[in-house]
């Protein structure tokens, strides 16, 4: 059987497609990390035709459905022989005026597999929310997710907040539009492209 390539299923939005393709790709035993790379470049390929005109709003949200209905799959895997000792904890959401989560989601369950508690504070995150999880719950570090550039401002509110609560704690951002400048202009400590940079991170902060 050929096999189904997954960018291209999801990129034109052809949901049966992704959901055979990723079942078929997990029979095969392939890495559900592997798989996920495949559905971010879908992605991808879904804002660019968004960017150029191509799609509109209504295929970015049937673009965002689609994957969400396979994330399911991925994660009852990826939970499969994961640890339960915690090592350490990060309370993480998206920031203000940005709803994206699925980049956020992905985060949450591979620390979670890692043996990182998460507290998950959702998205749109008004300031005081963060500041509120970070007195309750004491993480090492506070993961912050941003996609659009029109929310970087609320994401350098939110880091000065928490930082006036705790200047201990790190802070950690990512998302797509985000790189080692936007961590400079927002003065959080780190930026990670990945979910899996992320793992290294706290193992580095939750250090005894
Ligand atoms: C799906 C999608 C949506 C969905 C979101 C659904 C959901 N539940 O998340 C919907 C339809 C709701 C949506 C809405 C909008 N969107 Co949109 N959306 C996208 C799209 C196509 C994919 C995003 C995605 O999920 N990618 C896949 C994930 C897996 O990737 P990721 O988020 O980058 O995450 C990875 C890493 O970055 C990292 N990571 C992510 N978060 C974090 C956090 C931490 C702490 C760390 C360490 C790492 C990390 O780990 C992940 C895995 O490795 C992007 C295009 C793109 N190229 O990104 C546009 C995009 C982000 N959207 C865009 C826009 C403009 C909008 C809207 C304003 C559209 C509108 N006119 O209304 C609204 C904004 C709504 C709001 N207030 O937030 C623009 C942003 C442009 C900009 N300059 O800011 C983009 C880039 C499209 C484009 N090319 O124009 N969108």
């Amino acid at each position: 059987m050929e096999k189904i390539n997954l960018v291209d299923a999801l990129s034109e939005l052809d949901e049966d497609l992704v959901v055979k393709g990723v079942k078929s790709q997990l029979a095969e035993n392939v890495p559900a990390i592997e798989i996920l790379g495949q559905l971010q470049k879908g992605m991808e390929k879904v804002g660019k035709f968004y960017e150029e005109g191509e799609y509109y709003l209504s295929e970015l949200i049937m673009s965002a459905d689609i994957f969400s209905s396979v994330a399911d799959l991925l994660k009852a895997n990826m939970a499969q022989g994961a640890e339960l000792e915690t090592h350490g904890t990060i309370v993480l959401g998206t920031v203000k005026d940005d709803i994206h989560d699925i980049g956020k989601n992905i985060v949450a369950t591979i620390l979670g597999c890692n043996g990182y508690k998460v507290v998950d504070v959702g998205v749109d995150v008004p300031i005081e929310k963060f500041v509120e999880a970070v007195k309750e719950h004491k993480p090492q570090v506070v993961g912050m997710c941003c996609l659009l550039t029109t929310a970087f401002d609320a994401m350098k509110d939110t880091v000065a907040a928490v930082k006036a609560e705790n200047s201990a704690v790190k802070i950690l951002i990512g998302g797509g539009p985000c790189d080692n400048n936007v961590a400079k202009y927002c003065s959080a400590d780190y930026y990670c492209k990945t979910a899996y940079d992320a793992v290294t991170l706290m193992e580095g902060q939750c250090k005894a």
